[in-house]
């Protein structure tokens, strides 16, 4: 008997389709038996005897495969590949796949509901009326604003798409140019931090975009301006977000996604961050498309069938190398 343990949560609640298809294929399954992200420690506990991973955003590192000697298939749901240590799951004949279109819709549109918050004060005009202060926020529309967006991806070009209907600027960065439909202006990462009224966030986390926003961005920005991060945390110096929302020197802020999960640091108590809990990809449709895909990638590869979804040799390469195409400058 096949046996899969499904580490990310929620899953099967939108539709148990999912469940249905493994049950279908023979594989016994365990849901996660502790409803949040897994720590590493926790991972090592529960993965003896399993020889699937249905995974989330929890630490698959070495560690987790020693524990695992039985493990064949990391089957992620979702697109970060940065909780993969994809090299040491090579060195055991670990095959990865993901769900990479999936939660492309989903986050993008989380993103514009976020700059939409943001630039009309949502966020502050809900917390200051249950404090008893009725006060009219004014702010600016996205059709009015210039917004920078790094990373010009699968979730980046869905970005510039919704953005491009409401009309406003839009300053664009990644490693090369890319075509698109909308008119963008290809910019290097100063100009777009310079320029832009609201810089959203969409690249992978890797050695060299740890930190992509810290303190000398920040204080390149302007002082109304805003930082969306729906991509992932590390992305963003945490530290220097604060502090820089703190001091006022930029307006705002809207975080998805953070270093530590669940987060409970101190931008917590920073009025002006729009704060949420990992969700920019928990919409229904997207969490089934995830799911579903994980569950088709994992019964595909048990069934020897081809797989569509492997992770592709690019990402072993940059992850031997450490060098995220993102990182270097239009
Ligand atoms: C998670 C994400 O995978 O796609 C990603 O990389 O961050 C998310 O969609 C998902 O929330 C795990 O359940």
């Amino acid at each position: 008997m096949i046996r899969a343990l499904i580490t990310t949560v929620p899953f099967g609640q939108v539709d148990p389709v999912s469940l249905s298809l493994l049950d279908e294929a023979g594989v016994e399954y365990v849901v996660n038996p502790i409803g949040r992200r897994l720590t590493e420690e926790e991972l090592v506990s529960l993965v003896p005897g399993f020889d699937v991973l249905i995974a989330g955003t929890e630490p698959i590192t070495e560690r987790v495969m020693t524990a695992g000697p039985q493990l064949r298939l990391i089957s992620r749901v979702g697109v970060g590949l940065d909780n993969v240590d994809l090299l040491a799951a090579r060195a055991r004949g670990i095959a990865v796949a993901y769900t990479p279109d999936a939660p492309a819709d989903a986050v993008a549109e989380l993103t514009i509901g976020l700059a939409l918050s943001l630039l009309r004060g949502v966020h502050l005009a809900n917390t200051a009326i249950r404090q008893g202060v009725w006060k009219r926020i004014q702010g600016r529309r996205l059709a009015k604003v210039t917004v920078g967006v790094v990373g010009v991806g699968r979730i980046g070009r869905r970005v510039i798409r919704l953005l491009s209907a409401f009309g406003g600027q839009i300053l664009a960065n990644d490693l090369v140019p890319s075509t698109l439909d909308e008119p963008v202006r290809w910019v290097d990462k100063p100009t777009l931090f310079r320029e832009a009224d609201l810089v959203t966030l969409h690249v992978p986390l890797t050695r060299l975009t740890r930190n992509l926003v810290g303190a000398k961005e920040l204080a390149m920005m302007q002082p109304d301006a805003f930082v969306i991060n729906t991509c992932r945390g590390g992305v963003v110096d945490e530290a220097a977000l604060s502090g820089a929302l703190r001091d006022g020197r930029i307006a705002g802020a809207a975080v998805d996604t953070f270093a530590h999960e669940p987060y409970a640091g101190e931008l917590v108590a920073v009025h002006t961050c729009l704060i949420t809990p990992h969700m920019a990809s928990m919409s229904a449709d997207c969490r089934l498309k995830m799911e579903y895909g994980a569950s088709q990638n994992a019964v595909a590869f048990l069934s020897g069938q081809p797989l569509h979804e492997l992770v592709p040799e690019s990402e072993y390469t940059m992850r031997a190398s450490d060098v995220a195409p993102e990182e270097v400058e239009s």
